[in-house]
């Protein structure tokens, strides 16, 4: 019988030519307007002061292993028990991850597969808690997390949380009132850690309150993960129950998320909350990219990154509290830098434009007692890993932070908005940011 031409026709010279176009054209030749705003990032990256606490600035090595084949690969479920074929490689990826993840913060066990933080804490919470059960975490204005139990979040509304927060004097954590608080609400789970709490959390105490009610102890150390990498700040997995982090901010490597326990009896309701909990097929370009990011953590270089980083944070609490910006808590333990514009004119939010205008790059924050919504807020924060992993060193953050001090509160008190005078602070903070290499060819 004759074959019709339509069944033929993937076997045709043309259609292979035309796959072996689709395979092989290089971004630019294939999607110039996305080739040209990849370009337009690097400038923006390159030329500006990068102060946003969340970002790093990743090796080439990660690039590439974000950019490999593993993005074609599908797989379900654990490393030896995958649902989908082929999944051998895939399988000493993640379990590599692991390994690496387990040695660099002492853990017994870990799950790579998390697409973000959140997405870590949504799966401890569907692993560990039923619908209603108790939650207690940190105030979203008290430096907490969206995914820890806020009403805006799926966490809110799943289960019942209450809020702990620091004291609006002066920052700091009342690990007293904690304890209270956790008396009188008796959680299943409490959360620790957050988005913008500065300074070194007292772990033994928030085990201790815990084990005092019978709660679980979470820890997300997503914005000092890296200090802890560094054995600059204490081990959270020496005392929680789980602990939570994502990959990419101070532990500068892949977007992502990671979840880190002890106790082998969590293992199962933990790996089943990622997948099939909240998760499906993981992102495996993004698990070897995590696994080249860890690796880099491991490595004795390392620790002295990790030193810098608190050294540079700890230089520009310095350099804006000589200045008079007030400083949350007066100072920091971590990478983030919170300032507390309460009772000024001036809003976080219009901080952060100012800022930008003059070359600098950091995010509105609420603050502890803030009067001001979410998208005003009160504070500002700033976070010193992406400007260390770039070179800073602390002679380059002290002038960041008189160039902070300059435009929040000017040399009369009053914030510089004048575009003259704000260009010529981006003139200097581009010529320090172009002293640091960024991808040098
Ligand atoms: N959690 C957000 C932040 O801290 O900026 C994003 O990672």
């Amino acid at each position: 019988m004759k074959s019709t031409s339509r069944a033929a026709k993937p076997r045709d010279l043309g259609w292979a030519a035309e796959a072996e176009a689709y395979l092989t054209r290089h971004l630019a030749e294939a999607d110039p307007e996305v080739a040209e705003l990849v370009a337009r990032e690097y400038a923006r990256q390159a030329g500006g002061i990068e102060l946003i606490a969340s970002e790093n600035v990743v090796s080439r090595a990660v690039l590439e292993a974000q950019g490999s084949w593993f993005s074609n690969k599908t797989v379900e479920g654990v490393p030896g028990d995958r649902y989908h074929g082929g999944a051998e490689i895939a399988d000493r990826l993640e379990a590599l991850a692991e390994v690496r993840s387990c040695r660099l913060f002492g853990a017994g066990f870990a799950n790579v597969q998390p697409h973000s933080g959140s997405q870590a804490n949504q799966a401890v919470f569907k692993a560990l808690l039923k619908p209603g059960d108790r939650v207690l975490a940190m105030d979203l204005r008290a430096g907490g997390h969206l995914s820890h139990g806020s009403s805006a979040n799926l966490s809110g509304q799943v289960y019942e949380t209450q809020f702990y927060g620091v004291r609006e004097t002066n920052g700091w954590l009342d690990y007293d009132a904690l304890a209270d608080q956790a008396g009188r609400f008796r959680p299943k789970l409490i959360v620790a850690g957050g988005s913008s709490y500065p300074r070194a959390l007292d772990l033994p105490k928030l085990r201790a309150v815990a084990e005092s009610v019978g709660a679980l102890l979470l820890v997300d150390m997503a914005h000092f993960a890296g200090l802890v990498a560094g054995g600059v700040l204490e081990n959270p997995v020496d005392h929680a129950d789980i602990v939570t982090t994502t990959t990419y901010k101070s532990l500068r490597g892949a977007r992502g998320g990671l979840i880190l326990w002890t106790d082998e009896t969590l293992s199962r309701k933990l790996r089943a909350g990622v997948f099939p909990g909240v998760q499906g097929s993981p992102l495996l370009n993004m698990i070897a990219a995590k696994a080249v990011g860890l690796g880099e953590a491991l490595a004795p270089s390392f620790a002295a990154y990790a030193s810098a980083v608190q050294q540079n944070a700890r230089m520009l609490a310095e350099t804006l509290d000589r200045r008079s910006v007030p400083v949350v808590t007066g100072g920091t333990d971590t990478p983030l830098v919170l300032v507390d514009l309460r009772g000024r004119e001036l809003t976080g939010a219009a901080a952060s434009d100012l800022l930008a205008r003059a070359g600098i790059t950091c995010n509105k924050n609420l603050v502890a007692g803030d009067p001001r919504s979410p998208r005003e807020t009160s504070g500002l924060r700033f976070g010193v890993s992406a400007m260390t992993t770039r070179g800073a060193d602390a002679e380059a953050m002290e002038a960041i932070g008189h160039w902070i001090a300059d435009v929040l509160i000017g040399r009369d008190g009053r914030p510089t908005e004048d575009d003259l005078a704000l260009e010529r602070i981006r003139t200097e903070a581009r010529a320090l940011a172009h002293r640091y290499p960024y991808y040098p060819a």
